[in-house]
């Protein structure tokens, strides 16, 4: 009992370990962004083949991002990595006019998956630099408007100056944090619930027993005095 209060103080005021999953289409700018983050430069990159994951940590969030490629045949892989995920990063590019129309059908693939269910979304409006599509325009053409019960935010973003990135992460940890007590909430309420009951229980069978004890005594007093 000692340890799991330990364990839920710890989870509620210390640093938090979060797992994010960075996903988009091939070339949208996932890795780009991953290492400006990280290393806060613009690495060359390359297609990923697989995944690239590093750890970023913003205000008392540590957050595990795992990067996986974009390209055609490696979106099916995708769903591998759903499994335990707080936090969906995904990443558009903002001057792909043509291809907005997957990224918008991708991502509603993935939403509706009972494993992302629960994590909150912050959608990336990559490339913003290169001037085609406004974050409003991304938001409509992705049908972000459209969503139900899912607790989301969009940021436009430029990769390469880091333009945005900070804010976009600064939302994601409050999201999380407030997810995370509202679910310590929800699982603590009715532990309390039960205990008042407890407590109450309690003291009814004391004041029964007290009571009759009373009574007791005034009849052994009675006899004696009789
Ligand atoms: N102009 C501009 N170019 C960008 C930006 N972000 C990334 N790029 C470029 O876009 C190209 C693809 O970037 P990546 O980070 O490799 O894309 P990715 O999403 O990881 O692609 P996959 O690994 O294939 O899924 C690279 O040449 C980047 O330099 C940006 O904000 N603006
Ligand atoms: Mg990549």
């Amino acid at each position: 009992m000692g340890l799991s209060f330990t364990k839920l103080f710890d989870s509620l005021f210390g640093k938090k370990e979060l797992r994010a999953l960075m996903l988009g289409l091939d070339a949208a700018g996932k890795t780009t962004i991953l290492y400006k983050l990280k290393l806060g430069e613009v690495v060359s990159s390359v297609p990923t083949i697989g995944f690239n994951v590093e750890t970023v940590e913003f205000q008392k969030v540590k957050f595990t991002v795992w990067d996986v490629g974009g390209q055609d045949k490696i979106r099916q892989l995708w769903k591998h990595y759903y499994q335990n995920t707080q936090a969906l990063i995904y990443v558009v590019d903002s001057s792909d006019k043509e291809r907005v129309e997957i990224a918008r059908e991708e991502l509603q693939k993935m939403l509706s998956e009972d494993e992302l269910k629960d994590a909150v979304l912050l959608v990336l409006a990559n490339k913003q630099d290169m001037c085609v599509m406004s974050v409003s325009e991304v938001v409509e053409k992705l049908g972000l408007h459209t969503l139900r019960g899912r607790d989301w935010n969009i940021q436009g973003t430029c990769a390469l100056t880091g333009d945005g990135l900070h804010e976009g992460f600064q939302w994601l940890s409050k999201a999380t944090s407030k997810k995370q007590w509202s679910s310590y909430y929800h699982t603590l309420l009715p532990f309390l619930y039960y205990n008042c009951l407890e407590i109450l229980l309690i003291w009814m069978i004391n004041i029964l027993l007290a009571k009759r004890l009373m009574q007791i005594n005034e009849i052994v007093f009675n006899s004696i005095i009789l």
